[in-house]
């Protein structure tokens, strides 16, 4: 040590300051990535209080009654903020499904959607619903305290007639013309907070101002795809290339299928997110991604594959998506990120987790 130094830092000093440096070094680095200290904490549907329940679906009316913020020219139906979520669903449906996007985007799309009910007064997180719960039987899944028609979402539509190839007249068929033998309805949303709902942009692809009930059309068959065989299915995969490609038309399917079957809004591939039970549904597929990652975190935080094309998953037109694959969710709160950046639940711009893992 030279006589300058010396002459301002003692030795033993000397010493001290370079362990303050070090030791503030290291947590200043860590600051540079925002903290996720106090998650929130996002439950099963049922296991929330009744309070807790009709907090969050007044937070969803909210939605419905404040003014959309997309403007008119990039989407003429969207008449509420509620469909600002629907139609930036509707526009990229075909970039996020049957994509290595698919679980990320909607990871993304459920955070900001979580934040747009805290901003509505709602201080829980995004409940989730675990469909294993309610696929024992037919009865099970029709009296799933979801479909409740005072602290939940409301039941099964009315009967109606028709197949995908003869749909009745006027009736449009959500399913992309699969069949649903076991079909049970097909009407408006008959009961509870959001009985009669009408959204304004869909079915299919459309952004045009097109007012229309939710429809409910519950095919248990279907539903079964949600099954706890399907979801430890996808947790034995063991990269996400194959868990993401497998539980997409497993579980993900059953959910979508069996809520909504030949004529349900939720079975639609680009206006699923009009019926509000969509959130919950997606949480849960974010919860079977969360379980599959933390089975093997430290490795599973950077696995990410699947085309940037969808169905091309050979890779014939284009490359996987990667860390650096950006996602965006607009116009409601318009954020463009990385798939990097949700990898982590309990980090980056998230800070949420759940109560149970499968
Ligand atoms: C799902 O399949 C099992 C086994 O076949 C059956 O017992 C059960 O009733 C089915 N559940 C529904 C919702 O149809
Ligand atoms: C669909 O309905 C039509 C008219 O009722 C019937 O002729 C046809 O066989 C049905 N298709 C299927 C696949 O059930
Ligand atoms: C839904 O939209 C897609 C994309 O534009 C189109 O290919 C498909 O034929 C539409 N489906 C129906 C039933 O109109
Ligand atoms: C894309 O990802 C799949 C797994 O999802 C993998 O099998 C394939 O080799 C990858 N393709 C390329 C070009 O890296
Ligand atoms: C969204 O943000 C980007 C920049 O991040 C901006 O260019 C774009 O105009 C914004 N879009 C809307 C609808 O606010
Ligand atoms: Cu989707």
């Amino acid at each position: 040590m030279n006589n300058s130094i010396r002459f301002f830092l003692p030795p033993m000093a000397f010493c001290l300051k370079l362990l303050i440096l070090v030791s503030l070094a290291l947590p200043l680095h860590a600051q540079s990535i925002p903290k996720c200290s106090k998650p929130i904490v996002r439950k099963e549907w049922r296991t929330l209080s009744v309070t807790e329940r009709l907090s969050y679906i007044s937070a969803v009316q909210c939605l419905l009654e404040k003014p959309a913020i997309t403007p008119k020219s990039d989407m003429p139906g969207a008449t509420n903020r509620f469909e600002d979520f629907l139609g930036t669903h509707i526009t990229q449906t075909e970039d996020v499904h049957f994509a290595g996007v698919f679980y990320p985007w909607h990871r993304l799309l459920l955070h900001a959607y979580e934040s747009e009910l805290q901003a509505c007064g709602y201080k829980g997180a995004q409940p989730y619903w675990d469909w294993t719960l309610d696929t024992s039987s037919p009865e099970a899944f029709f009296n799933s305290p979801i479909f409740d028609a005072k602290t939940g979402f409301g039941g099964n539509g009315d009967w109606i007639p028709g197949n995908s190839t003869h749909p009745m007249d006027g009736m449009f068929v959500t399913s992309g013309g699969i069949d649903i033998p076991d079909r049970t309805g097909g009407g408006c949303v008959p009961n509870g907070p959001f009985k009669d709902m009408v959204i304004h942009l869909g079915p299919n692809d459309s952004v045009a101002y097109n007012p229309h009930c939710v429809r409910r059309d519950f095919s248990p068959s279907f539903f079964n795809l949600s099954s706890m065989d399907n979801v430890q299915d996808g947790m034995a995969a063991t990269d996400f290339g194959t868990f993401g490609r497998t539980t997409e038309l497993t579980f993900h399917g059953g959910g979508h299928l069996g809520v909504g079957g030949l004529y349900g809004t939720i079975t639609d591939a680009y206006a699923s997110p009009g019926d509000p039970i969509f959130y919950l549904h997606h949480a849960n597929m974010d919860r079977a991604w969360w379980s599959w990652q933390t089975r093997d975190l430290k490795k599973r935080l950077e696995d990410i594959s699947g085309p940037l094309v969808r169905f091309d998953y050979d890779n014939k037109v284009a490359g996987n998506a990667t860390l650096d694959t950006l996602i965006h969710v607009g116009a409601t709160v318009n954020i463009t990120t990385t798939v990097r950046d949700v990898m982590n639940i309990k980090g980056g711009r998230l800070c949420y987790t759940y109560d149970k893992v499968y």
